[in-house]
């Protein structure tokens, strides 16, 4: 057992009343509306590879952002853990588009589809858009069952 861990970014870009989510069109996640994000590479800082992510996948590019949550996702039976890092973005220049990832739409706070999200957003998603700083781990059985979990404001 190793404990080889993968580096993500997810960017939630929001304001008091919308946020912006992106159904997912492929790969890891396919069919949920999540945030935008992906794998860090090796030659870019965490920050550098959400701002990239969030370029790719929803053609806009944010003029603020800071990072808000870090949160481990481990599967049962994998050795490699999930390390994800949850950005805010308030201000950003360009408009969403839909691009070959994603499909973008706006939610308002009271309308997100948590059913169609991971099942994780649940707990953490209302600390993130309370505007609180969070830590969390989750334990998967499988893509759609969390066995344990644990989470904290920081
Ligand atoms: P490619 O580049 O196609 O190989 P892909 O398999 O599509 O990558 P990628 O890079 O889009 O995956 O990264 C997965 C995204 O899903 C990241 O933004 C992190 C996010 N993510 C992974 N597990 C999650 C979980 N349990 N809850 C959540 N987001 C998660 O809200």
């Amino acid at each position: 057992m190793s404990n080889a861990k993968k580096l993500l970014t997810l960017c939630f870009v929001y304001d008091s009343s919308r946020v912006l989510l992106g159904m997912k069109k492929r790969g890891f996640g396919a069919g949920r509306w999540n945030g935008f994000g992906g794998k860090v590479n090796g030659d870019e800082t965490i920050e550098e590879a959400a701002v990239r992510e969030l370029r790719e996948e929803s053609g806009i590019a944010p003029t603020n952002i800071s990072q808000r949550g870090a949160l481990t996702f481990v599967f049962t039976g994998d050795p490699v853990a999930l390390e994800v890092h949850v950005f805010a973005v308030g201000e950003y220049e360009g408009e969403p588009h839909e691009t070959e990832e994603m499909r973008p739409q706006w939610f308002l706070h009271s309308e997100i589809p948590f059913d169609l999200m991971w099942p994780d957003d649940r707990y953490w998603l209302p600390l993130f858009l309370a505007r609180k700083k969070f830590e969390g781990e989750f334990v998967f059985a499988d893509q759609n069952t969390i066995k344990e979990h644990s989470l904290k404001e920081v």
